[in-house]
């Protein structure tokens, strides 16, 4: 089967699911789609996906969107490992990355931010306040289950979203030592084949020539 996805190698979105196509071992072809020179807003783009966000998935003749329900997708088609993204904790966990932090830190709402007079270290703060109440949040709803990964001992929907919105993190020098559960998954999934391919650095347009 052919699988083709649009991507920008930055995009944690984008990074959720060039994690679960490599934990399904799906090989795939990757279109990069520049969001810092606005490709996502190209008439060609938007007739594929009219949201104009990466990642979409083009698959078995559809066009999927939206990170979350493209790795639910995959799950349902192929199976082995369960990513369990129909466990309400599981899911719970990914939205409240997914869904609570990462939009308001979206590379749109940055630039509208930048549009409305904010300075660049305003905007940083912003950000940082975000993440930095979002895993405040998610350290405690994990808590209860986390094992060596952030719901249980195997790998599922919630780290998927995790290594992402960490890589984020470090990016804007948030400091982690508040979350311990967050950093131990977070290392125990990053250490993972499927994960270390995925990483942005990896996947970069110069990435072969570093
Ligand atoms: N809820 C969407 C969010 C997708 C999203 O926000 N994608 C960002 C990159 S991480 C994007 O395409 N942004 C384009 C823009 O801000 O103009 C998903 O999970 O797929």
């Amino acid at each position: 089967m052919k699988l083709v996805l649009y991507d920008y190698y930055r995009s944690s979105a984008s990074y959720r699911v060039r994690i679960a196509l490599n934990l399904k071992g799906l090989e795939h072809d990757r279109v990069p789609v520049n969001l810092l020179e606005g490709e996502q807003k190209d008439p060609a783009y938007r007739e594929r996906n009219p949201q104009g966000f990466v990642p979409m998935l083009e698959a078995e003749g559809e066009r999927l969107t939206q990170s979350l329900a493209i790795v639910a997708w995959l799950d349902a088609r192929f199976p082995e490992p369960p990513l369990r993204p129909d466990d309400p904790h599981v899911l719970a966990l990914a939205l409240t990355i997914a869904a609570d932090i990462h939009p308001i830190n979206n590379l749109r709402v940055l630039k509208h931010l930048a549009r409305l007079g904010i300075d660049q270290e305003t905007r940083d703060d912003w950000y940082r306040h975000w993440i930095c109440e979002g895993f405040e949040a998610l350290e405690a709803l994990a808590s209860p289950r986390a094992g060596r990964f952030l719901f249980g001992d195997e790998v599922t929907l919630a780290d998927i979203c995790l290594v992402p919105q960490m890589y984020n993190a470090r990016r804007f020098e948030v400091d982690l030592a508040p979350y311990p559960i967050l950093v131990r998954a977070d290392a125990a999934a990053a250490a993972l084949d499927a994960f270390a391919a995925a990483h942005p650095d990896r996947v970069a347009p110069d990435a072969a020539t570093r």
